[in-house]
C-alpha cells in the first residue's frame, strides 16, 4: 500500500512552521541538558555491486540531518555513530558527556532492520531505570513502523516509539516531552506520561505501543501521516551534522571526542546533499511520490550554494551526490540552481571549480534540458544516475525508449557528463535477445555505445509504500525460504533474487552476474584506456576498477543464493507482511481521561 494522502491542502506545514518550533526549542533547550546518541543501522552482508564504495564512503543524509536537528535545537551533546564504521557499537555500553544517553535514536532502511531491531534489544539491556527512551527513525519506520515494535511476548523488545517522519515530527515530540518534563525526569518516564494523557495524538507522524511496561506491545497507536516541510531553506543547517561524528572503531563504547573537521572529507570523499525531494511520474513499483504527497520539494539556489561551499571550506568535502529523487524535474528551478552555482564564489574562487557534484534524474527530463546540459557540466556536475529501468519500457512506461534512452545518453556524454544508467531485471526479460533490444546484455551493450560509465543492475523487488508491494505476496511471488535458508530482510536490495514467479529462478540471479562480467572486466578496462582520453572516458575507467573489485564480491556473496535457488525446495509468502498486534489511529481513540487505566501502570512504574 501507498502511503495514506493527507487531506488536500493539509499536505505540508504553514510556511515557517519548522522555523518557529527551531527558535522555540532553542528557548528551552537550556533548562534541559539532553544527551543523546544516533545510531544508523547497517548490515555489512549488503556490501556489494552496484553500492560498494558508496556505501561506506558517504555519510547517510538522515541521521546528519537529524543530529543536526539537534544541535540547532540546542542540544549539542549529540553523536552520531555509523554501524557502517563502527559494526561492533554495543548501545547498551555507550556513554557521553559521562553519562547514559537520555535519548537513544536509530535509523534504518528496510533492509537493514536486522540489525536496528538487534541494536534497540541490546539497548534495552540497560538498567530500566536508566535506560534512555528509544526512538527509531529513517525509511523503515516511514513504511513498516509496526515492524520495529516487540509484539511477541518472548522476544517484548521494541522501540518506545517510531517516528514515521522528517526533523518537524522529532522536533514536535520533543516540544511535547520537555513541556511536561519535571526536573532531570528520565525521558522514558516524560514519555510515559505523554502517552497515557494522549499528549502525542495531536503529532502526526509517531507510532507507540500500549501494553504492559517492557512487555510486548499489545496495541500499536498510529497519529497519521506527518505534514511535509515544503520550504526546505527552512530545514536546519546541514553543516551541524559533520561534527557529530563517532570516529570508525573496532569498539563497543564511544570515543571521547568526535571526527575532527580536518579529517571529514578522508573518512567521507563524498557528501550527500538535499537539493530537491519528489518526482512528477508515478512509477507503480516506486514509493516516492507517495512519500512526498505528490508534492515537489526544493531548496532554493542561494542556500544550496552557501551550503556547498561551507562544507567544502570547513570540511574540505569537494564530491556532492544530491538526494533528489529526480534533479531535473522542474527546469525552470534547476536552471536556477544550475545558474547560481556557475556564478558563486567561495574564497574568491568560482565555486564550480572547486566541487563536483552528482545527482539521479529521468530520461524524460534530461531531454527536456538538453541545450542546457552544458551549463549543468560547467556548474560542477560530472555524472547523473538515469532510471532506465527497460529500455524497451516493456515493464513501465513513463516516456522512455531506446532511441531516447540513447539520445539523452548521446546528450550527457558530449556535455562532459557521465551517463550512469540504472537498470531493472524482470521476469520476462530474457538475458539476450536475437534481432531485437528486448535482452538485458542487448540493452547494456546499447548503453555502453551511448556512453555509459557505470552500470546497476537489480532484480525487481518489492517496494514497501507501492500499490504493487501486497499483490507481490498474495500472489506468491515472494520467496519465504529456499533450501531451507529463511529470505531476511537485508535480501531485499535488489541482488538477491527474493521475488519471481517463475518455478526455479536461478537463472535470474546469474542473469545479474553475468551482466555485470559484461560490463565489468578487463577487456573494456583496456579499451578504454587505449582509447583516446576525454573526460568521460577517463572516470569510466576509474568505473571499470571499482566495478570489477565488487564484481568479486557479489559473486561470493550471491553464488550460494545461485545454488539454492537452482537445488533447494522453495517456499513462498502468501501474504504481506503486517502487524501481529491491532494497530488504531490516534483519532479513535476515546480522550484521555477515559482511557487512562492502562498507560496509568506506565506512569507508576518507569
Ligand atoms: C542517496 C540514496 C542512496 C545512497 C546511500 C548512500 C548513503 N550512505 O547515504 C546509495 C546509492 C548507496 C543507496 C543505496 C540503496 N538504496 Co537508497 N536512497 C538514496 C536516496 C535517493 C536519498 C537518501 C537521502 O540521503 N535522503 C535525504 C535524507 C535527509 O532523508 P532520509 O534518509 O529519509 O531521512 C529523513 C527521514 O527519514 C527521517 N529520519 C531518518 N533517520 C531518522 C532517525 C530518527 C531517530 C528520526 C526521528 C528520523 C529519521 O528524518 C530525516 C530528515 O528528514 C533515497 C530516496 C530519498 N529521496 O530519500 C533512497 C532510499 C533511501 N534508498 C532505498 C533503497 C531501497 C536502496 C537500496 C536497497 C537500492 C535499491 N534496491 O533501491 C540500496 C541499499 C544499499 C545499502 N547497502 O545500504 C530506499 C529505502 C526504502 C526502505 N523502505 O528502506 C529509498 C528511500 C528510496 C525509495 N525506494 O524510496 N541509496
Ligand atoms: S521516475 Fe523514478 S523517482 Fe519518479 S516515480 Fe518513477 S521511479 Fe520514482
Amino acid at each position: 500500500m501507498e502511503l495514506p494522502r493527507r487531506a488536500r491542502g493539509d499536505e505540508m506545514l504553514k510556511p515557517g512552521e519548522l522555523t518557529a518550533i527551531r527558535r522555540r526549542l532553542r528557548q528551552i533547550a537550556p533548562t534541559h541538558d539532553l544527551v543523546s546518541v544516533i545510531a544508523c543501522a547497517f548490515d555489512h552482508r549488503t556490501r556489494m555491486l552496484p553500492f560498494i564504495y558508496a556505501d561506506t564512503h558517504m555519510v547517510p543524509a538522515g541521521v546528519r540531518a537529524i543530529g543536526a536537528a539537534m544541535v540547532d535545537a540546542g542540544f549539542a551533546k549529540t553523536r552520531i555513530v555509523l554501524q557502517q564504521w563502527n559494526r561492533y557499537f554495543r548501545p547498551s555500553r555507550m556513554q557521553l558527556d559521562g553519562r547514559i544517553p537520555d535519548l537513544f535514536m536509530v535509523s534504518s532502511m528496510g533492509l537493514h532492520s536486522g540489525q536496528c531491531m538487534a541494536m534497540i534489544r541490546d539497548a534495552r539491556q540497560i538498567d530500566p531505570a536508566r535506560r534512555p527512551l528509544i526512538i527509531a527513525g529513517g525509511p523503515h519506520a516511514i513504511y513498516m513502523p509496526y515492524e520495529l515494535f516487540g509484539t511477541n511476548a518472548a522476544d517484548p523488545n521494541g522501540a518506545d516509539v517510531a517516528v514515521t517522519g522528517e526533523e518537524y515530527v522529532l522536533m514536535n515530540l520533543l516540544e511535547v516531552l520537555l513541556s511536561l518534563r519535571g526536573t532531570g525526569e528520565p525521558m522514558r518516564s516524560v514519555f510515559s506520561r505523554a502517552r497515557a494523557t494522549g499528549a502525542l495524538d495531536g503529532i502526526p507522524g509517531l507510532m507507540y505501543a500500549r501494553g504492559k511496561i517492557d512487555g510486548a506491545a499489545e496495541e500499536l497507536i498510529d497519529t497519521g501521516t506527518q505534514r511535509l516541510v515544503g520550504d526546505l531553506d527552512e530545514l536546519p543547517d546541514s553543516v551541524l551534522g559533520y561534527r557529530l561524528l563517532e570516529p570508525p572503531s573496532h569498539r563497543t563504547t564511544l570515543a571521547s571526542q568526535p571526527v575532527q573537521a580536518d579529517q571529514t572529507h578522508k573518512l567521507s570523499p563524498i557528501s550527500s546533499i538535499v537539493l530537491t525531494f519528489g518526482c512528477k511520474f508515478n512509477c507503480p513499483y516506486c514509493p516516492i511520490p507517495a512519500y512526498n504527497q505528490r508534492q515537489h520539494r526544493l531548496k532554493s539556489p542561494e542556500r544550496i550554494a552557501e551550503e556547498m561551499g561551507r562544507l567544502r571550506r570547513e570540511y574540505g568535502l569537494k564530491y556532492f551526490f544530491g538526494a533528489d529523487d529526480n534533479f531535473f524535474n522542474n527546469k525552470t528551478r534547476t536552471l536556477a540552481i544550475v545558474d547560481t552555482l556557475n556564478h558563486a564564489e567561495i574564497d574568491g574562487k568560482p565555486l564550480r571549480k572547486r566541487i563536483r557534484w552528482h545527482t539521479e534524474v529521468t530520461i524524460h527530463d534530461t531531454l527536456q534540458m538538453k541545450d542546457h546540459l552544458q551549463d549543468v557540466h560547467d556548474s560542477g556536475c560530472r555524472a547523473l544516475w538515469l532510471g532506465v529501468e527497460d529500455m524497451t519500457a516493456t515493464l513501465v512506461k513513463k516516456g522512455q525508449s531506446v532511441n531516447k534512452t540513447i539520445e539523452a545518453f548521446t546528450c550527457l556524454r558530449d556535455a562532459g557528463i557521465c551517463p550512469m544508467p540504472m537498470m531493472m531485471h524482470h521476469d520476462s526479460q530474457p538475458l539476450y535477445s536475437r534481432g531485437s533490444n528486448y535482452g538485458l546484455l542487448n540493452q547494456i551493450k546499447l548503453l555502453r555505445q551511448a556512453g555509459a560509465a557505470s552500470l546497476q543492475v537489480l532484480m525487481i523487488t518489492p517496494a514497501t509504500g507501492t500499490n504493487l508491494y501486497d499483490d507481490n505476496f498474495t500472489t506468491g511471488q515472494v520467496l519465504k525460504r529456499v533450501g531451507g535458508r529463511r529470505v531476511e530482510p537485508y535480501m531485499f536490495d535488489g541482488n538477491y533474487v527474493v521475488a519471481s514467479s517463475l518455478a526455479r529462478p536461478w537463472r535470474k540471479q546469474l542473469n545479474l552476474l553475468v551482466a555485470y562480467a559484461y560490463f565489468y572486466n578487463p577487456f573494456w578496462l583496456s579499451v578504454l584506456l587505449l582509447r583516446k582520453k576525454t573526460g568521460v572516458s577517463g572516470r569510466a575507467a576509474g568505473m571499470q576498477i571499482i566495478g570489477m573489485l565488487g564484481l568479486i564480491q557479489t559473486v561470493r556473496r550471491t553464488l550460494g543464493w545461485t545454488l539454492r535457488l537452482m537445488f533447494g525446495k522453495i517456499e513462498r509468502h502468501t501474504q504481506p507482511p503486517a502487524s501481529s498486534v491491532p494497530i488504531r489511529s490516534s483519532q479513535s481513540l476515546p480522550t484521555a481521561t477515559a482511557c487512562g487505566q492502562p498507560d496509568g501502570a506506565y506512569a507508576n512504574q518507569s
